[in-house]
C-alpha cells in the first residue's frame, strides 16, 4: 500500500493548476461534480475581487480512473486558469508588505516579485481544494463529515472562544445556513455588520482577515499517534492549517484559553455511560477539541484558524522600489478585500486531506473493500473497551 500523498503545481496566471494524490485506495467511485461544487464555493463569499468574476473553476481529472472509478494509481486533477496570462503580466517593482514578494525575492536573487507572487499566491488553493474534495469522498464512505464555516470578518464579533459557539447540530440546518450564507457562516445575524465593515474597507482601498472554524464528525478514536511528535494529529492538523496562505493563529478546542484555565476547567471529565449506550464511558464536554494525546477520542474535533487580511491594498503601503531603491508606493494587483469565506473551505479541505492520511495509515487497504475490512474490525474492538 501506498502512503497517502498529494502535491500541487501551477502558477496563479499559467495556464492551470494541478494536483497528484497518490495511495487513494482502489475502488473509490469518485464524483467529479462534488469536485467542481467545492471549487465553487471556494469562488464564493462576499468581498471577493475581479479575478473570481473572471474563473470558472471545474476540474479534469487526468488519470487514476477508469469508469468512475479510482484504480489505485495516482490521480490527477486539472484545473484550467482562463486568466492564463503570465507571459503579459507587468513586472511588480515595489514589494507587497505582507506577501511573499520581498522575503522571495531575497531568497532567489530576483528584483521583480512577480517571479515569486506567482506561486505564492493564493490561487493555488483550488487545486488543494480539488484534492481535498476528494479525500472527503474517503471519509464519507465512513460516516465522517468536515465542515468548516466563518466565525468572525474584520475583528465582528470580538474574540470569545467557546467551541459550542454558533454551531447547528443537524447536518440539514448547518448546510442550509452555510449555503444561505455570503460568508459561509452560520450565523444571519452577524452578516448584515459583515457586509457593511467589508463594505467600508473597500471604500477605504483596505483589507480585512477572520476567524473560521473546522469540525470533522463521525471520526472513530485513535487516530494519530502519541508514538512520536511529527506523527501526533495535532502536528499534522496544525501543520495542514499553517500551510493556508496567510494563517496566523490555529486553536484546537478551548485552544489559547486552555492555558488560562485551571486543569479543573480544561480537562473533559470521563463518566459511566448511560444506559444502553454502545460504550462503557461518555465524555459530558469536549474543551480538547476531539485530540488527547495527539489522537482523536472519537469526540467532534474542533479547529479554528486566524487569516490575517490580504497584503494587496488599494490605499497602498511603504515600500522600496527594487530597481532604484527609492521609496515607493508597494504594487497595487487587483485583490480581495476580504477572503476568509474562501479560506474557510480551504480549511476544510486540508482538513480533510490531513485526515485521510491519518486514516489510511491506520486502516490502510490497496481497494476500499479492504480498508473498511480494518475499519469493522477495529470498530468490533472498541465496543469491548
Ligand atoms: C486568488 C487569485 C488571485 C487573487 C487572490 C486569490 O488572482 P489575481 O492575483 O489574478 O487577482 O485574487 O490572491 C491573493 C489573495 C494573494 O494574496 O495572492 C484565488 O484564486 O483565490
Amino acid at each position: 500500500m501506498t502512503h497517502f500523498t498529494f502535491r500541487t503545481a501551477g502558477e496563479s496566471h499559467g495556464p492551470s493548476l494541478c494536483t497528484i494524490l497518490e495511495g487513494l485506495p482502489a475502488g473509490l467511485t469518485l464524483d467529479v461534480e462534488a469536485i467542481d461544487a467545492e471549487l465553487a464555493r471556494r469562488q464564493e463569499g462576499y468581498g471577493r475581487g475581479g479575478r473570481m468574476k473572471i474563473e470558472r473553476d471545474r476540474v479534469e481529472v487526468l488519470s487514476g480512473l477508469k469508469g468512475g472509478v479510482t484504480l489505485g494509481s495516482p490521480l490527477t486533477l486539472l484545473v484550467r486558469n482562463r486568466d492564463a496570462v503570465i507571459e503579459q503580466l507587468p513586472p511588480v517593482e515595489a514589494p507587497r508588505p505582507g506577501h511573499a514578494d520581498l522575503a522571495g525575492c531575497m531568497k532567489y536573487g530576483h528584483r521583480d516579485g512577480r517571479a515569486v507572487l506567482e506561486r505564492a499566491s493564493a490561487r493555488e488553493t483550488a487545486a488543494r481544494v480539488a484534492a481535498g474534495a476528494v479525500a472527503r469522498q474517503v471519509l464519507s464512505q465512513f460516516g465522517i463529515e468536515v465542515f468548516a464555516h466563518v466565525l468572525e470578518v474584520g475583528g465582528i464579533p470580538s474574540p470569545a472562544p467557546d467551541p459550542t459557539r454558533l454551531w447547528a447540530q443537524n447536518f440539514e440546518q448547518r448546510h442550509q445556513l452555510r449555503a444561505a450564507s455570503a460568508f459561509h457562516g452560520l450565523d444571519p445575524a452577524l452578516e448584515g455588520d459583515w457586509i457593511a465593515r467589508v463594505d467600508q474597507a473597500k471604500k477605504d482601498g483596505d483589507s480585512l482577515g477572520g476567524i473560521f472554524e473546522v469540525r470533522a464528525l463521525g471520526l472513530p478514536p485513535g487516530l494519530g499517534s502519541y508514538q512520536s511528535g511529527p506523527g501526533r494529529l495535532t502536528s499534522i492538523l496544525g501543520a495542514a492549517l499553517f500551510s493556508i496562505p496567510a494563517i496566523k493563529g490555529v486553536e484546537f478546542g478551548l485552544g489559547f484559553e486552555a492555558g488560562r484555565l485551571p486543569g479543573s476547567k480544561v480537562h473533559d471529565p470521563i463518566v459511566p455511560a448511560p444506559a444502553g449506550s454502545p460504550r462503557r464511558f461518555a465524555r459530558p464536554s469536549n474543551g480538547c477539541g476531539g485530540l488527547e494525546g495527539g489522537l482523536t477520542t472519537g469526540e467532534p474535533l474542533v479547529l479554528r484558524a486566524a487569516m490575517k487580511p490580504i497584503p494587496s491594498l488599494r490605499q497602498g503601503m511603504p515600500s522600496v522600489d527594487l530597481e532604484t531603491g527609492e521609496a515607493k508606493q508597494a504594487t497595487y494587483q487587483r485583490s480581495d478585500v476580504t477572503s476568509v469565506p474562501a479560506a474557510s473551505v480551504v480549511g476544510e479541505a486540508v482538513v480533510a486531506l490531513a485526515l485521510v492520511e491519518v486514516f489510511l495509515e491506520k486502516y490502510g487497504g490497496d481497494s476500499l473493500e479492504q480498508v473498511r475490512a480494518a475499519f469493522e474490525f477495529h470498530a468490533e474492538q472498541l465496543r469491548e473497551i
